[in-house]
């Protein structure tokens, strides 16, 4: 049906609806098959496989929490990697940032950078910017390949499936530790608690077998199957509530979700997560 777009998510029989007024792109990629509607009250919204990646409506949410979060946390972030992140919304939010000189993007799929480019200017804005270095590849093969550092890498993946599975797994992490400096942090995408709690308690362990510190933390959003949703921060030392820096953000402008209290606050699992990460989770 053209009026509506539905996500089937997980498995136990649980969708969402979002109804559409215009179809405006359609690919199948090498990868997967990327969509971008105009729905009539979410704004424009990107699907990779069927699954909602953006919606213009709330997209600050999820990007400001995976980049603000980390570089808020970091002394002084100045190369940033994203893996994935091809609608440019999380780079967009990393070079809010002056500290940082390069922000380098790998992304696998051109048809997401190109269908976001065309139809979704508020977060493809980012294109523009010159110290974005954006390459098309596969982030997994740059990460066990590249010999350059990182101060903080963020994962800004699909859930896993297809294309971003190896994202979520051993290799990859022993690869991202290596290439980030001693203050380094992590942050991955970390899929929803309440649907994904094996994906959540394999990654958490996966990287806590690399870093010293591995924390989830959540955020509430209207597009993403279940509303609550995790990213995993970890890091060889830095603490994400104990060493932010109070204040800086004042520097960033206005912000849609992130605040001060909203970082601390987003550490702060609920029991059945706890419960399900016990043992997992690590603090300095
Ligand atoms: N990253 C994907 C979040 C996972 C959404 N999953 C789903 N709808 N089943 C979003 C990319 C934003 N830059």
């Amino acid at each position: 049906m053209d009026n509506q777009y539905i996500e089937e998510a997980y498995k136990e029989g649980f969708t969402v609806r979002f109804a559409v007024k215009k179809r405006l792109f359609s690919e199948q990629s090498e990868f997967q098959k990327v969509e971008i509607v105009e729905s009539t009250h979410h704004g424009k919204m990107l699907f990779n496989d069927g699954a909602a990646m953006v919606s213009e409506r709330d997209e600050a949410i999820y990007h400001e929490m995976i980049a603000h979060v980390p570089l808020l946390v970091h002394p002084n972030p100045q190369k940033v990697l994203v893996i994935g992140g091809g609608d440019g919304g999380t780079a967009r939010e990393v070079l809010r940032h002056d500290s940082v000189k390069e922000c380098v993007m790998v992304e696998i799929d051109s048809s997401v950078v190109e269908g976001s480019r065309e139809f979704i200017p508020k977060t493809s804005c980012v294109f523009t910017n010159p110290r974005l270095r954006l390459t098309i590849g596969d982030g997994v093969a740059f990460m066990a390949e590249t010999k350059e550092k990182f101060d903080v890498i963020l994962v800004d993946s699909t859930d896993p499936v297809g294309p971003a599975q190896p994202l979520f797994g051993p290799e990859f992490y022993g690869n991202v530790f290596r290439c980030l400096n001693d203050n380094g942090i992590v942050v991955a995408q970390g899929e929803t608690p309440f649907y994904e709690p094996e994906a959540q308690r394999s990654l958490v362990g996966i990287m806590g077998k690399f870093f010293a510190v591995v924390r989830p933390y959540n955020f509430t959003n209207m597009t993403y199957p279940g509303g609550l949703w995790s990213f995993i921060f970890a890091s060889k030392g830095l603490d994400p509530i104990r060493d932010v820096r109070v204040g800086a953000e004042q520097k960033l402008g206005d912000f849609f979700y992130y605040n001060p209290d909203i970082h601390r606050a987003s550490f702060s699992l609920p029991t059945f997560m706890r419960k399900n990460l016990s043992g997992l989770l690590r603090d300095k």
